[in-house]
């Protein structure tokens, strides 16, 4: 399994009313010391994300960084991406196993206890957990789950947990408390004024 550093994640977003794209959100991202991009776009087509993606990837391989796929193996796969994440909703953990290099992270969301549990049995490399406080960035998301039932996730789950939803520089010490190995973020840094900025304050934060 490739050696990933899961401290600080970045998932871009492509916002044109906002004038953000994926690959402005991982240059910056990348200068200001992200340890992970995830390539997350609900809307665009398929061979839209295998440019990016490519892009992206090398962008990554330049800046030492590891690159996920959201949601779908098959762009993972002809990318050659480090990883690739699935919701609940996507191809099922054992299938995409079944695809993908053993070197291949996958990684699983998760948004309670017994999701995490079951993602952990089923042979998850890491989870996402939350949204952990309110979140704006994602339509259906479920309702925030708190520090509480983070910190027993992180305490009874053996594989990193990655905690998202609502995270900004103000909240990272209490992710870190309740025993984090990482955070994931979106508006945190695409609706930063300075996107290397506040990258660059929130890899220090969560060292
Ligand atoms: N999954 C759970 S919450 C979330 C996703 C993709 C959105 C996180 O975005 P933000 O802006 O960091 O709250
Ligand atoms: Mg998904």
């Amino acid at each position: 399994m490739k050696e990933i550093d899961y401290s600080l994640y970045v998932i871009t977003e492509n916002n044109p009313a906002l004038g953000i794209t994926h690959l402005q959100v991982a240059t910056n991202a990348i200068e200001g010391g992200a340890t992970i991009i995830q390539l997350r776009d609900k809307k665009a087509a398929g061979n839209e994300i295998m440019g990016i993606g490519k892009e992206i990837k090398s962008l990554c391989q330049e800046g030492g960084c590891s690159f996920i796929i959201n949601d779908d193996v098959e762009v993972a796969l002809e990318i050659d991406a480090d990883g690739v994440h699935l919701g609940q909703s996507d191809m099922s953990l054992k299938e995409a196993r079944r695809l993908v290099p053993s070197d291949m992270v996958i990684g699983v969301s998760a948004t309670s206890y017994k999701e995490a549990r079951a993602a952990f049995y089923e042979g998850a490399d890491y989870i996402g957990v939350g949204p952990i406080f309110e979140t704006t960035s994602k339509d259906d998301a479920n309702a925030p789950i708190g520090l509480t039932a983070l910190k027993k996730i992180c305490e009874e789950i053996n594989i990193p947990v990655i905690a998202i939803g609502g995270i900004t520089l103000q909240n990272v010490t209490d992710l870190k408390k309740a025993g984090v190995d990482g955070v994931a973020v979106i508006s945190a840094v695409t609706r930063a004024k300075n996107m290397v900025l506040a990258t660059k304050v929130l890899a220090e934060a969560i060292k």
